[in-house]
């Protein structure tokens, strides 16, 4: 072995011996991930008994909120709904400063979490999980991290996060360019000078949408490369307010159990009055015009994502969908001066809502800058990057700085990246070439005693991912639970199963406009990626309907098997 080779051998065995001391290798459980579902989960494991531990790439709680940290980052789904319910402690002792809480206030709020619920022993931080493996004869997965920390386990959670996988845009000359990059979603822990810095930004997205009137604010001079325009409403972020918290504070209960009925979104809609909040379950076409115009009007000053649900059919009637989009061109064009620069940010050719639909603070009036340019890359591509700027039309547009905010490989990407093998020594990737296929977004078929949590086939993306998560925690926990009282060590679902529950997740979106558009959704935004719909559009109502049907069927479609493989349960869910 050569000298070299050998001292990163010594080293990497000293890393492990004196850092993974404290952690058993032998575990129940390993999540992956501690963001609001891997930590919520470790917590539900470890409260009933449960040997868990969580590894977690990052140097600290909070999954997606650790790494988005650009300048303007903010949830589009409102704080208090933001929020673990499960913990009454949690619930006294954390107060929300704002209407839409902002990146670092959601990050405290996991940090506070994993301390007030001692979990941060039980986290094992700048570890990334390589592979894992499931091993017929053991029943048990071998997880392997980059640390050399090596870890067998009966179950296997991957709370890995619908949008942890960054995606490069494949730009000439990137290599070369001398001024500093930043992808939005690995943005780093100091802060960046922009004044008296030229600037560009690749991508309007929620990241753009939010980052750039940040920016703006603070550079020489900032260019945005603009691809598609998106439809952006006004957050209308407001500190919170007394009378809000109070309202909160009393009427908590009530204003979840009307979440999980679907009749709140938690999007915007939490305080708003009722009579308006009632129009997203009224066909448009019982309102006059003159109604409409009132409604989009009172929803948009309303702030929020709010105006998707304007009428029950925003999402499933062209004619609706376009009236709703002409109104937000109408404003866009009533807010930026500039003709020009009005017709370039004005969505064009694609359903309002297909794309995520982006809440920002005076994005459209930051247009208005005399700073801020827009190139219109599908006229005018980024021909290439030199060491100073970008090659536009044929001539450089010098850049000291070029932020990436292009978006995810979107909740397929975190697990087909790791090498995740099944029993019959498949990996994901391979089983998923064709797209995701889950029972339930919870579990697949030749990977046994795996989960996933937020995961393709769940709600996921289309609702509040706090609040799925937390469903999912609970079935899992239950499942887990029920499968030790019995002496079970083994649980798997069936390819019939499977199917089932991945065709009602295809057959959803055939009567939405959803199908149509070419979107992160559906998987359009990386290249070389199978095209379907990666999240359960039925909504949490539905979805929770369907698993608790299953729960209380004894885990219907969960087949459990004993460690001398004797006792079986678990009959298909579509055996009857
Ligand atoms: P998104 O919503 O996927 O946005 C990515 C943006 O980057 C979008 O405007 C893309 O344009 C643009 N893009 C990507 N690649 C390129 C290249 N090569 N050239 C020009 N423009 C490009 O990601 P976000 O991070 O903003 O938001 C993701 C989710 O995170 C968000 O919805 C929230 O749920 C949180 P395109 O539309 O593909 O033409």
């Amino acid at each position: 072995m050569p000298p070299t080779a050998y001292l990163i051998y010594i080293m990497s065995i000293q890393y492990t011996a004196e850092s993974d001391a404290m952690i058993p290798n032998d575990v129940d459980v390993v999540v992956v991930g501690a963001g609001f579902g891997g930590l919520h989960m470790l917590y539900s494991l470890r409260k009933r008994g449960f040997d868990a531990i969580a590894i977690e790439a990052a140097s600290d709680v909070g999954g997606a909120w650790y790494w988005n940290r650009y300048p303007g980052a903010r949830c589009d789904v409102e704080s208090v709904a933001y929020s673990f319910s499960f913990s009454p402690e949690l619930d006294a002792e954390w107060q929300w400063s704002e209407r839409y809480a902002a990146q670092p206030e959601i990050q405290a709020y996991l940090r506070f979490t994993s301390e007030r619920l001692e979990l941060r022993d039980h986290i094992r931080f700048d570890t990334h999980v390589d592979s894992a493996r499931f091993d017929k004869e053991s029943a048990t997965w071998t997880v392997a991290c980059d640390t050399g920390l090596i870890l067998h386990a009966r179950f296997c959670i991957m709370a890995t996060g619908p949008i942890s996988v960054p995606i490069l845009p494949d730009i000439a000359g990137i290599d070369g360019f001398e001024g500093e990059i930043f992808h939005t979603a690995r943005w780093p822990q100091h802060s960046i000078d922009f004044a008296g810095k030229r600037v560009g930004i690749i991508g309007t997205g929620s990241s753009g949408t939010q980052a750039i009137p940040e920016i703006a604010k603070r550079a020489e001079h900032l260019t945005v490369f603009l691809r598609t325009p998106n439809f952006t409403v006004p957050a209308r972020n407001e500190p919170m307010s007394k009378e809000r918290l109070n309202e909160w504070i009393s009427n908590r209960s009530n204003i979840r159990a009307a979440m999980w009925r679907g009749e709140i979104a938690g999007a915007g809609d939490v305080h708003m009055p009722e009579e308006l909040r009632l129009t997203r379950i009224t066909a448009a076409r019982e309102f006059t015009p003159e109604q409409r115009l009132d409604v989009l009007n009172r929803r948009w000053d309303f702030g929020g994502a709010v105006l998707q649900g304007s009428f029950q059919d925003v999402m499933t009637d062209e004619a609706v969908n376009e009236e709703v989009a002409e109104f937000v061109r109408a404003k866009i064009r009533a807010i930026v001066k500039d003709p020009v620069k009005a017709d370039k940010l004005s969505p064009k050719g694609y359903a309002l809502g297909t794309k995520r639909l982006c809440v920002g603070t005076d994005y459209y009036e930051t247009y208005n800058r005399d700073n801020v340019g827009i190139v219109d890359v599908r006229a005018t591509p980024i021909e290439r990057l030199t060491a100073q700027g970008a090659i536009v039309d044929g001539e450089e547009r010098p850049l000291d700085i070029l932020i990436l905010a292009t978006g995810f490989d979107a909740l397929t990407g975190a697990l087909t990246d790791l090498e995740l093998t099944g029993e019959g020594g498949e990996s994901i990737r391979q089983v998923w070439e064709n797209g995701p296929h889950t029972y339930l977004g919870m579990a697949l078929t030749g990977f046994p005693n795996l989960f996933l949590i937020g995961g393709p086939g769940s709600p996921s993306v289309f609702s509040n991912v706090v609040m799925t998560n937390e469903y999912q925690v609970d079935f899992i926990t239950d499942l887990l639970v029920s499968m030790r009282a019995n002496g079970e060590t083994r649980v798997s679902v069936s390819l019939t199963d499977q199917d089932a529950w991945t065709d009602k997740v295809n057959d959803l979106v055939k009567s939405t406009l959803m199908a149509k558009a070419d979107s992160w959704y559906v998987g359009a935004n990386v290249p070389g990626k199978p095209r379907a719909i990666l999240a359960f559009m039925g909504g949490v109502s539905a979805y929770r309907a369907i698993c608790d049907e299953v729960r209380t069927n004894g885990f219907r479609g969960f087949r459990r098997e004993g460690a001398d493989s004797a006792a079986c349960s678990g009959e298909s869910a579509t055996a009857s």
